[in-house]
């Protein structure tokens, strides 16, 4: 159960060097390596389909038109959206966070109104927000994290109250891999009459995710951490949710009619695709969610589980080496964030590199929880469908090697 190192052939770039040494990739929280399937499909679109969409009257144009809106029903599919109208393309989670803050909270937020966050949010999750209540006089207010890194609920008591608007939150961390308290944080939004806004940009790629049962009001999440390209996401919502949220966007194919003062909006998703979408990525997410079908969603979070426990496992067999998350690997995905000694995350990455090793050193887009943390800097290893417990083993070893180097006693 949970082997799927079969799944390496399909990576070209897992068969490459860095710095003289077979590549071990451990930053797919930063983006995922992509297999020949989503390749291949974004090259033959360039090769056979190229046309721009919903434009064209003639064949190709139609041809290209339905690869992009087979790739929705694709996406829509994968999450269980109602239907595929209720999935917006955009470039990415931080963008469709970016529609819900604009779109949303621009009209439905003022004075004395509050937005309730995490201290687990990416950058994605708190800026949006907060350029959003400069404009409208809102404030923010956060939701603390327990001593298991866990995102404590029994704060709502203080922080909740009919001053909430909007309840956003992480679906899974990509600094502790603490998974959210979906299901209590969308009810506790429900019970004030604010809306629910989940972070899925580590979410989706990781575990099942049915948008439907979530029950929540939107979902934000991105093609590149699911083997898909780079460009693009999504933003889910039901249907009548979408029909309450304002273009954050204009220009052409969003509009019905224009006219010198004012202008009318195409249907849902159209209205929320401002200008020439990016449809070879379509394309492209549309074959990554083919892939990850064929693996099975329950197969990538079992394999996520088992190379987390081995990581976790193992990364406390090396003296000095502070791991940040939770323990159990049920309540977490494989981001593994750790400092080893007094030596500086950045300078660990770096002999980490040398030994062909890649993962990400800093603040990973999440300042406010680094704070928390009382730590300037993380070092982060993440895992993916294609890692194998031998990369776990030879990160191990060069964090031994590390120590010898730095002379950690
Ligand atoms: N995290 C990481 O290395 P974009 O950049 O729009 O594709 O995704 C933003 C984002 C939002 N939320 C979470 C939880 C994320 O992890 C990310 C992206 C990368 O952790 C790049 S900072």
């Amino acid at each position: 159960m949970g082997d799927l190192s079969h799944l390496r052939d399909d990576f070209p770039i897992l068969s490459t060097e860095m710095n003289g040494h077979p590549l071990v990739y451990l930053d797919s929280a930063a983006t995922t390596q992509k297999p020949v399937q989503v390749l291949d499909a974004m090259d033959g679109y360039y090769r056979t389909t190229n046309a721009n969409v919903h434009r064209g009257a003639y064949a190709l144009a139609v041809e290209a038109t339905d690869a992009y809106e087979g790739a929705r029903a694709k996406v829509a599919r994968f999450v269980n959206a109602a239907t595929p109208a209720e999935i917006v393309f955009t470039r990415g989670t931080t963008t469709a966070i970016n529609a819900i803050a604009y779109g949303w909270g621009l009209d439905h937020l003022g004075p004395g109104d509050r937005v309730l966050l995490t201290m687990l949010e990416h950058h994605a999750n708190v800026v949006p927000w907060q350029i959003v209540a400069r404009h409208t006089g809102a404030e923010l207010v956060y939701l603390p994290l327990t001593d298991g890194y866990l995102v404590d609920t029994s704060a709502l008591d203080g922080l909740l109250d009919e001053r909430v608007k909007v309840v956003g939150f992480s679906g899974m961390s990509n600094v502790l891999g603490t998974i959210g308290p979906v299901a209590e944080l969308a009810a506790a939004a429900r019970s004030v009459g604010a809306i629910s806004v989940v972070d899925a940009a580590q979410m989706v790629p990781h575990m099942p995710v049915d948008v439907q049962a979530l029950g929540v009001d939107f979902v934000a999440f991105g093609a590149h951490k699911m083997l898909g390209p780079t460009g693009i996401g999504a933003l889910w919502g039901p249907m009548d949710r979408l029909e309450r949220l304002e273009p954050a966007e204009g220009g052409g194919e969003m509009i019905l009619d224009v006219g010198l003062q004012e202008s009318t909006w195409a249907d849902i998703p159209h209205r929320f695709e401002a200008g020439t979408p990016p449809i070879a990525e379509a394309v492209g997410f549309g074959a990554a969610v083919d892939y990850l079908e064929a693996v099975g969603m329950a197969a990538v979070r079992a394999h996520e589980e088992q190379i987390t426990a081995y990581a976790l496992e193992r990364l406390a067999t090396v003296p000095d080496l502070t791991v940040y998350g939770p323990s159990d690997v049920s309540a977490r995905g494989g981001a593994v964030s750790f400092t080893l000694a007094d030596i500086h995350p950045h300078d660990l990455a770096t002999i980490l590199d040398q030994q062909g090793i890649a993962v990400r050193a800093g603040h990973h887009c999440t300042r406010p929880l680094h704070r928390l943390l009382d730590v300037p800097a993380t070092a982060r290893a993440s895992f993916y469908v294609y890692s194998v417990p031998g990369e776990v083993d030879l990160l191990v070893a060069a964090l031994e090697e590390a120590r010898r180097i730095f002379g950690v006693a």
